[in-house]
């Protein structure tokens, strides 16, 4: 057969792109070569509806090894009684938690999509809109963390089935006991999305949920460093259901090659320099704020405790959206994205933030020192969005720091 030379063409491009340019895509990593080769491997062949020792079809004895290794490594990692590995991304995680524990109608409480939240936590454009009676909680307009408050008087006030916590864009730390004691005050069960700081939590530098959470929702590509997929975990008397929403309530056979990436990952998270990669991680995302905010602009909440932070790019004058400040980043060899951020006038195809995240360029060896090399190449930009040739400087100094903190070697 001839070689594809096309689309093999373009993943040696964007190898390239990955190896010659800065990723701060707070939910995207670098994942290990062991990682994709599980990824790559026969597995992709197999069909295997059902679970192991509970299959459709035949031929599974291996992936039935495959898919209890990673069960057991996810349950070790998070402490959890029970791992359902098989969803294919955290949005089909979520949706089966609600299909295992509510009726369509269900009043839910989840967080507010402008104010960090995901789809799946209730927006009117996803499922769990459109099916379930979202109410959202926000956060305060002070010091811009979770309103606890506001979250117990939604609770008292609309008896809520389950709450979600979690957020795609909230660069604090979510303590979940709190949000425990405001779900039993209402008998309401308790959905812990981890999937930005699942990495966070193996790692030991965000309290871990399981146990304290009903349910613990993550994905297994972001600060976790894994394929992309996700991931459920649960207290053992939560299996039976949580399993049967997963297959056969939402999804067909599970992506084995994924599963065997999945326990690949799990297993370099159990290994202690993961640990130390966790707070690196952390490190370098308060050392990016710190930087940022000494170049004028406004880090929202004031910092961060996580992998992620958003920055209030109003300070650098109100033409400046973030939609612009993506572009001309991206220009730059810089790649984030535009964010909302709290209480943002703008829509989220517009936006006045950006959201900057360090699981990549951790993964890549960077540090502090760099961290403040790569705010004064943001600024740089954002003082000059239009002026390709400063564009091109920034460019050329990003193509420098990353041929020293290269990736895939
Ligand atoms: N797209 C993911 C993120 O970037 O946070 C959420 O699904």
């Amino acid at each position: 057969m001839r070689e594809d030379t096309q689309l093999f063409g373009l993943i040696e491009r964007e190898l390239g792109r990955q190896q010659t340019t800065l990723q701060l895509i707070a939910s995207e990593n670098f994942t290990s070569r062991a990682v994709m080769a599980a990824t790559g491997s026969v597995l992709t062949n197999k069909y295997s509806e059902g679970y192991p020792g509970k299959r459709y079809y035949g031929g599974n004895q291996v992936v039935d090894e495959v898919e209890d290794i990673a069960r057991r490594r996810a349950c070790e990692l998070f402490g959890a009684e029970h791992a359902n590995v098989q969803p294919h991304s955290g949005s089909n995680a979520n949706l089966a938690v609600y299909l295992a524990t509510l009726d369509a109608g269900d009043t839910v409480l989840g967080l507010r999509l402008d104010q960090g939240g995901h789809l799946t936590h209730g927006s009117p454009v996803n499922v769990s809109g459109r099916l379930y009676h979202f109410v959202s909680y926000g956060v305060t307009g002070s010091d811009e963390r979770i309103d606890l408050e506001e979250l117990a008087r939604l609770a008292e006030e609309h008896r809520p089935k389950l709450v979600v916590a979690g957020a795609t864009a909230y660069p604090r730390i979510i303590d979940p006991a709190p949000i425990r004691a405001i779900a039993d005050s209402v008998g309401a069960l308790f959905l812990f999305d981890a999937a930005h700081i699942a990495g966070l939590i193996a790692g030991g530098v965000h309290p871990n949920p399981t146990g304290v959470a009903d349910v613990v929702t993550l994905t297994t590509h972001k600060t976790l460093r894994g394929p992309r997929g996700g991931c459920i975990l649960c207290r053992a008397e939560l299996a039976p259901a949580i399993d049967k929403a997963v297959f056969p309530g939402l999804q067909g056979g599970p992506l084995d090659h994924v599963t065997a990436a999945k326990a690949v990952a799990f297993h370099e998270a159990l290994q202690p320099e993961f640990s130390r990669y966790a707070a690196q991680v952390v490190r370098n995302a308060r050392a990016l704020a710190a930087a940022l905010a000494a170049h004028g602009l406004r880090i929202v909440s004031g910092g961060t405790d996580t992998h992620l932070l958003l920055v209030d790019l109003r300070a650098f004058g109100a033409e400046l959206t973030g939609k612009k400040a993506q572009e001309s980043l991206d220009r730059a060899g810089i790649t984030c994205n535009k964010n909302t951020i709290p209480g943002d006038p703008r829509s989220p195809f517009v936006t006045s933030g950006l959201r900057l995240g360090t699981p990549a360029v951790t993964t890549a060896g960077m540090q502090e020192p760099e961290m403040e090399q790569i705010a004064e190449l943001i600024a740089r930009v954002l003082r000059r969005p239009d002026d390709e040739a400063e564009l091109a400087a920034v460019g050329d100094r990003v193509a420098a720091l990353c041929s020293k903190f290269t990736p895939y070697p």
